[in-house]
């Protein structure tokens, strides 16, 4: 599969999803979310690839946000397709059955966050920002930001940098629960890396459960959840993992998944 705006690698269980418009500070057009849309679906159907990873090309920006050169002049009804769109693809990754990790290398802004908010969680480089700029183009967030911010920074903080439009850097996004961990820019893919490995060396039916049990749980009350989570706690106990994992525990060695 040939991708013209991103670039996809894999190496030990991780796919790297690098967003690859560096002229354009890596804007979303709608090639490009198409292509995040194929490259997530492929690293998906591989049964090699545990975690993916996405990024941004150069030193300078994760995703500047949607394309403004492809939107400024599309209509009403474009602009609803192209929301679909952002939010479609989005979709897939935040419900993907496999962890998602955003990289951020610089620029975080409008869609470019909203693509980070949909990821299971977030790490920046020190020169990262963070911003939902788009009432100074005249529009809403239209891939998701008005629901997901609020989700993961809490309503105030959401509503001020919506109506504000205004930029944080890396450690107000760290101080802000926005990012978890903010590493210096040369040492973001290596420490994003690390991370990813170490979750490739967990039972990976546990893991996508847990996404599963976190994501749906999220949605419902807490008596729903409940059941959510003791249903898939349970369903750990028909699969290999769970066997083999607490029979190295108990034999004191490492366990070895097959994730089945
Ligand atoms: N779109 C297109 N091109 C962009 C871009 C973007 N979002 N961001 C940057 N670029 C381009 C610049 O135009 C410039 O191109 P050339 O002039 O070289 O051809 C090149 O990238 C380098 O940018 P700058 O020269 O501006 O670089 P600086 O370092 O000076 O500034 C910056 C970097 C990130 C501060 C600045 O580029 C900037 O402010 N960019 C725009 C950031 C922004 O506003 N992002 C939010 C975009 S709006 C909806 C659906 C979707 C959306 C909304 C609603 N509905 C359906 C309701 C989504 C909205 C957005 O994401």
């Amino acid at each position: 599969m040939e991708f013209q705006n991103l670039l996809y690698e894999k190496e030990d269980g991780v796919a790297l999803i690098t967003v690859n418009r560096p002229k354009a500070l890596n804007a979303l057009n709608i090639d490009t979310l198409l292509e995040i849309k194929m490259a997530v679906e492929k690293a998906a159907a591989d049964d090699e690839v545990m975690v993916l990873v996405v990024t941004g090309a150069g030193e300078k920006s994760f995703v500047a946000g949607a394309d403004i050169t492809y939107m400024m002049n599309i209509n009403a009804l474009q602009g609803r397709e192209f929301g679909m769109l952002g939010q479609e693809v989005f979709r897939i990754i935040e419900t993907l059955p496999k962890p998602v990790i955003a990289a951020i290398n610089g620029f975080a802004l409008g869609g470019g966050l909203e693509l980070a908010m949909a990821c299971d969680f977030r790490v920046c480089s020190e020169n990262s920002k963070f911003g939902q700029p788009e009432v100074g183009l005249g529009v809403t967030p239209g891939f998701g930001g008005t629901q997901r911010l609020p989700r993961l920074v809490g309503s105030g903080m959401a509503k001020e940098l919506l109506f504000t439009g205004d930029t944080i850097d890396a450690f107000e996004a760290l101080r802000i629960g926005l990012v978890n961990h903010v590493a210096a820019a040369d040492q973001l893919l290596a420490y994003v890396q690390n991370m990813a490995r170490k979750i490739c060396f967990r039972g990976q039916i546990a893991v996508r459960f847990c996404k599963v049990a976190v994501n749906e749980g999220l949605q419902t009350d807490i008596d729903r959840a409940m059941s959510i989570e003791a249903d898939l706690f349970g369903l750990c106990f028909a699969s290999e993992d769970q066997k083999e994992g607490m029979k190295a525990f108990v034999e004191k060695r490492k366990a070895n998944f097959q994730g089945a």
